[in-house]
């Protein structure tokens, strides 16, 4: 009775380096895509991370379509709103390519329960939040753009050359100043504006991204949402999970939507959504 539905990402890399996309399973086996790479990309991904996912990689400044089957058990579950969240990230050194950003959501509406544009009957408007700490020490870019002397001080540049993965180790307080503490890769409140109307059937899907530092408590202020079958204004994310809350807004203006650790707060992870009569 739930969704059959193909949906597809597309990577287009504009990057020096191969990536390529999966489910956050280990196995893939929730929302399974299939693909065969060139012999040649194939040969560059071995020697990089060895055998096991030669086949799912895509070659630096090559695009390509993936498409995810969704089968009836990766649809909505008993009880579940009428569509849920999955995410999507590279894993070729999963924790490095998703410090340098590639990771999204793939949302997938019950049979039937979908618009033909994707979007679920039953809603009006749908946000996707992404509470993320990056960790820029881990992304790939990070030596790249200490090497060239951009943003990064000299003393870092050289600490960078000695291998950035040593900075957690090795210093875990220069590693602070390039945590990023985000909602979809912005700080400080520069998201542009979540804008809904009051009484909309609104959705908002949430994930997190799976550095330490990267268990959070989504707070809305001034309205309610029903998630996990409770009513609520906030909702738990540990590292890399994934959630649904319906909202139906009643309270007109402009309101904080924030991580609820006080740390977060502090470094940024806020943003604000206005309620219009
Ligand atoms: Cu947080």
């Amino acid at each position: 009775m739930y969704t059959v539905v193909t949906r597809s990402v597309v990577l287009d890399l504009c990057t020096g380096r191969p990536y390529h996309l999966a489910h956050p399973s280990s196995s893939g086996t929730e929302l399974p895509y299939s693909k065969q790479v060139p012999q040649q990309l194939r040969e560059l991904v071995q020697s990089l991370i060895g055998e096991g996912q030669a086949d799912d990689a895509v070659a630096p400044r090559q695009r390509y379509t993936y498409t995810w089957m969704v089968p009836e058990r990766a649809g909505p579950g008993p009880g579940d709103p009428s569509s849920i969240v999955w995410m999507y990230h590279s894993h070729l050194v999963e924790a490095r390519d998703i410090n340098a950003g590639l990771i999204g959501p793939i949302i997938v509406s019950a049979r039937g329960a979908a618009r033909p544009d994707g979007t679920p009957k039953d809603t009006d408007r749908e946000f996707i939040t992404d509470f993320a700490v990056f960790d820029e020490t881990e992304s790939w870019y990070f030596e790249a753009n200490a090497r060239n002397k951009r943003e990064y001080s000299p003393g870092l540049a050289y600490l960078a050359l000695s291998g950035s993965e040593n900075l957690k180790l090795t210093d875990p307080i220069l590693r602070q100043r390039y945590l990023f503490y985000s909602i979809n890769g912005l700080i400080e409140g520069n998201l542009p504006m979540l804008t809904m109307k009051k009484g909309e059937r609104v959705r908002w899907y949430l994930l997190s991204n799976s550095n330490e530092e990267d268990v959070h408590t989504a707070h809305w202020h001034g309205q309610t949402v029903i998630s996990h079958h409770m009513r609520t204004d906030m909702v738990e994310l540990g590292p890399m999970m994934m959630a649904v809350a319906d909202m139906v807004p009643d309270s007109v203006g402009t309101w904080l939507f924030h991580c609820h650790v006080n740390e977060h707060l502090k470094n940024g992870m806020q943003t604000l959504f206005t309620v219009i009569p």
